[in-house]
């Protein structure tokens, strides 16, 4: 193990402090049967071979026409990917299996409720359910090019209104179902969608939640922003019977059941749709400003969900894969729905929450199902640690791969998830990447590299990864210094726009490393991904968290997730966010906030984590205070939102809370802290304007 915290940074580099992990091999079961175990794949994919490398994710797919051009990059950074294509996603994800595999499970959805029956969905009986949804589509006279917006939770009408959508080549928007009316209305203005299509109900921790209460508010908040909403379409969790309180608005709610008795076996030929046209939006959550429409394409974006399906999440069509992701996130989109289904796997949805009734839950799932890949988030391998660290072992299932996705896991967590979870049989990826992405940027190719916790691993297949200090000189592999991680070259999985906003496409992802805006040679144009990375000798990632959560103590710029890494070393934390606090000698201090597992005694747990952090990081990380809460406001995705944490350390506003899951835990978190500062003469002075926007974007989720 090397030890790289006394590396020399400046102010424009991020310190690091963490010590290098142990390697970890998959087995020869594993490599036996891989999509990847050829080395000479590297070779392949190699830079020399950019771009055509990609042609070999498009094989996978089935084409109408083939495209001229690989890589139009005539206007930069709009890229163009299989330019002159044409093919649809809907016939990919479905109807090429028919042939085969029509009484195959595309799809198995696990209600929440325990009682409820698993339903499963075949080929056949997706193409019938999505042929007939998009008859109805098709009817209410949405065609190529119109958006419409999905509120709707985990359940099969959410990927059967997608690759209904597809198939029109209508551009889809599904805004994660937990998110309040008001985000949903902001969203539906801004892709100027006149269909909102929702849920009455659904299951969430053992309550049937109201979905369509939500419509009203989403389509006044749309109003308010000028746009207007023709119809509201309802799927009904329980056909038949309405779960909500609102009122159905005659002349513009429609029970989906209901209008599609007239749909019985109406078929619907798909739409061959160039390579470069939208297939979907997906709305990255903003703090107040507008949000981004990631717009992502049809034929870049299905080669490159259709490839990494196959080489990173070892894809097999006899496989049954259960990403345990909410389709509403990005994840969803390409892991669950579109990379899966392409490939003509059984991928496996669930409603409610991993613990529900208990934590022994996904384990019963995986077990009864026969799950042989599983995809989860460290959020969620954190609660089913803290609250059933041993449920794994009562289960009989076997798992050959599993993903970790969305935030950097720490090595503690990763070694629960490899030993307990896995049982120490399943190969891990973790995969580093974003919405504007597609599909996954840093990760290990199962079967060829080695597994090493925290590490997201080398920039993947065709992806050419370098960390740039704030001049914008790259920062060398094994310096032990972090800085801006940045992908130098397009791939086709990468949105094309923000939509309809060009010009924030360009200034928030390729402006800052940008030397020369009329050059039309893509090595001009990096990819500015936002997140602190660091890269070993090995030539692993290692990725710090976004770089704007990076609190700068007296000089010295400290990365969220490793004070938060350091945090968990200590056995009894559950969960741990860092935040800056103003002050006015050090400029910002660090302040903790922890959960405790189940049963732990608080007493003396203050002392456990500043001495940790001191240990792990040093003296110049010891917090100014250590807050242990019951849990972390948290998005869907399960982010800490950390905006809201640092607005309640700093006496701040803490501002619009409709994105969070969880928006109940903010004002016990907000009373206990501030009550604790005033006794301790911690009232701060003032804010500036620049620091409370500071404050009040802190981590920008
Ligand atoms: C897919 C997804 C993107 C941000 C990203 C980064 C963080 C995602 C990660 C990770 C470390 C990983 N992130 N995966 N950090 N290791 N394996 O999460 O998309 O919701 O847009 O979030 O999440 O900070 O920039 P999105």
């Amino acid at each position: 193990m090397t030890d790289v915290s006394e590396a020399q940074v400046s102010e424009a580099e991020i310190a690091s402090h963490w010590r290098e992990e142990e390697y970890y091999s998959p087995s020869a079961r594993f490599i036996a049967q891989a999509n990847g175990a050829d080395p000479a794949i590297f070779e392949r994919f190699s830079e020399k071979n950019f771009p055509e490398c990609f042609k070999e994710y498009a094989v996978l797919l089935s084409w109408d026409h083939y495209w001229h051009t690989t890589l139009d990059t005539s206007n930069p950074p709009f890229w163009k990917w299989f330019v002159g294509g044409r093919l649809n996603a809907s016939y990919n994800c479905i109807d090429r299996h028919l042939a085969k595999d029509r009484n195959k499970a595309a799809l198995i959805w696990v209600p929440e409720p325990e009682s409820e029956v698993t339903h499963v969905i075949t080929y056949q009986e997706l193409y019938k359910r999505v042929n007939e949804f998009a008859a109805l589509l098709q009817d209410l006279g949405l065609k190529q090019g119109d958006r419409i917006t999905f509120h709707l939770p985990m359940v099969p009408a959410l990927p059967i209104s997608m690759l209904a959508c597809a198939r029109l080549g209508i551009i889809h928007s599904e805004v994660f179902g937990g998110f309040s009316g008001t985000a949903c209305g902001d969203r539906i203005a801004d892709s100027g969608s006149r269909i909102l299509v929702t849920m009455d109900a659904y299951y969430r921790n053992g309550d049937l939640l109201d979905q369509k209460a939500k419509a009203d508010e989403a389509l006044a908040a749309a109003k308010e922003l000028g746009a207007e909403v023709d119809r509201v379409l309802v799927w009904r969790r329980h056909p038949g019977r309405y779960s909500s309180q609102t009122p159905m608005v005659s002349g513009r709610d429609f029970f989906v059941d209901e209008l599609l008795a007239d749909y019985r076996g109406r078929v619907v030929e798909p739409v061959s749709m160039p390579a470069e046209a939208p297939l979907f939006l997906m709305y990255t959550s903003g703090t107040t400003a507008r949000p981004k429409g990631c717009q992502h394409s049809t034929g870049g974006y299905l080669a490159y969900v259709t490839g990494t399906s196959r080489y990173y999440q070892d894809i097999h069509p006899e496989d049954t894969y259960w990403c345990f992701a909410d389709i509403g996130w990005i994840t969803g989109h390409s892991y669950i729905v579109y990379g899966p289904l392409s490939l003509g796997t059984t991928s496996v949805m669930y409603e409610g929450v991993p613990t529900y009734p208990d934590a022994g839950r996904p384990w019963r799932i995986a077990e009864r199902l026969g799950v042989t890949i599983f995809h989860t988030a460290p959020t969620t391998i954190r609660m089913l640690r803290k609250l059933g660290p041993d449920e794994p072992k009562k289960y009989n299932y076997h798992f050959k791969h599993m993903t970790t996705v969305g935030e950097p896991i720490e090595p503690e967590v990763w070694r629960w998830y490899y030993n307990v979870v896995g049982k120490g049989e399943a190969a891990i990826v973790d995969t580093w990447w974003q919405t504007e992405n597609g599909g996954f940027l840093g990760s290990t190719l199962p079967a060829l590299q080695a597994m090493k916790p925290g590490s997201c691993g080398p920039g993947v297949l065709g992806i050419y990864p370098v960390i740039y200090d704030e001049e914008g000189r790259a920062v060398p592999a094994g310096s032990g210094r972090a800085g801006n991680i940045c992908i130098r070259n397009p791939w086709p999985g990468l949105m094309q726009t923000v939509w309809r906003q060009p010009e924030r496409f360009l200034d928030v992802y390729y402006r800052k490393y940008n030397a020369d805006p009329d050059s039309k040679d893509w090595h001009d144009w990096p990819y500015f991904a936002g997140d602190g990375a660091l890269q070993a000798e090995d030539g692993y990632f290692r990725i710090l968290g976004r770089v704007d959560d990076v609190i700068n103590v007296a000089g010295h710029r400290l990365g969220t997730k490793e004070l938060e890494s350091a945090a968990l070393t200590v056995p009894e934390i559950a969960e741990a966010a860092a935040v800056p606090v103003i002050d006015d000698i050090r400029g910002r201090m660090v302040e903790m906030y922890v959960s405790l597992k189940p049963g732990i005694d608080p007493d003396g747990m203050e002392a456990k984590v500043v001495s940790a952090i001191e240990t792990e990081i040093g003296k110049i990380a010891r917090p100014k205070n250590v807050w242990i809460v019951p849990d972390m406001p948290k998005t869907r995705s399960g982010k800490i939102m950390r905006r809201v944490i640092a607005s309640v350390s700093n006496f701040a506003d803490v501002g619009d809370t409709t994105t969070l899951a969880n928006p109940e835990v903010v004002d016990g978190i907000r009373h206990h802290v501030q009550a604790a500062k005033v006794a301790r003469g911690e009232t701060p002075r003032e804010l500036t304007e620049t620091e409370l926007a500071e404050i009040q974007s802190f981590g920008n989720e």
